[in-house]
C-alpha cells in the first residue's frame, strides 16, 4: 500500500499466537520421585514447583504444568511422556489449548 493511502474498515489488530497448556496427568504406578524429576529436568520446575504440580496431579488427577506456544509444548510433553514410557512407567503429559 501506498504510505499516503488511507487503510478503511479495517479493525486495528494485534496478533498473539495461542498458547498451549501442558498438562500432567495422574496414574497408579509412576514413582512420585520420577514425577518430580521429569518434572525439574523436562519443564525447568524447582524442587518444590516440582513436587507441588506432581501432588496436585496425585491428588486431583490433572495439573497445568506450564504454558507454550504450540510446538514447544506439544515437543516438552512428548519428551516428558518418553521419559516414563523408556523407564517402563505409563506417566502422561498432554496438551490442550488455552481459551
Ligand atoms: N500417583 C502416583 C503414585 O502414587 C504418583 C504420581 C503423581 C504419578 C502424579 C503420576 O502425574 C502423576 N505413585
Amino acid at each position: 500500500m501506498p504510505q499516503t493511502a488511507i487503510k478503511q474498515g479495517v479493525k486495528p489488530r494485534t496478533e498473539r499466537p495461542k498458547l498451549f497448556k501442558v498438562i500432567l496427568v495422574n496414574d497408579d504406578f509412576t514413582p512420585r520421585e520420577f514425577v518430580v524429576t521429569v518434572l525439574k529436568t523436562e519443564f525447568r520446575l524447582s524442587e518444590d514447583q516440582a513436587h507441588r504440580v506432581m501432588i496436585t496431579a496425585h491428588r486431583l488427577g490433572v495439573c497445568v504444568v506450564a504454558v507454550y506456544a504450540r510446538d514447544i509444548a506439544e515437543t516438552k510433553a512428548t519428551r516428558a511422556t518418553d521419559a516414563g514410557k523408556a523407564n517402563g512407567f505409563p506417566l502422561m503429559f498432554t496438551t490442550e489449548p488455552e481459551e
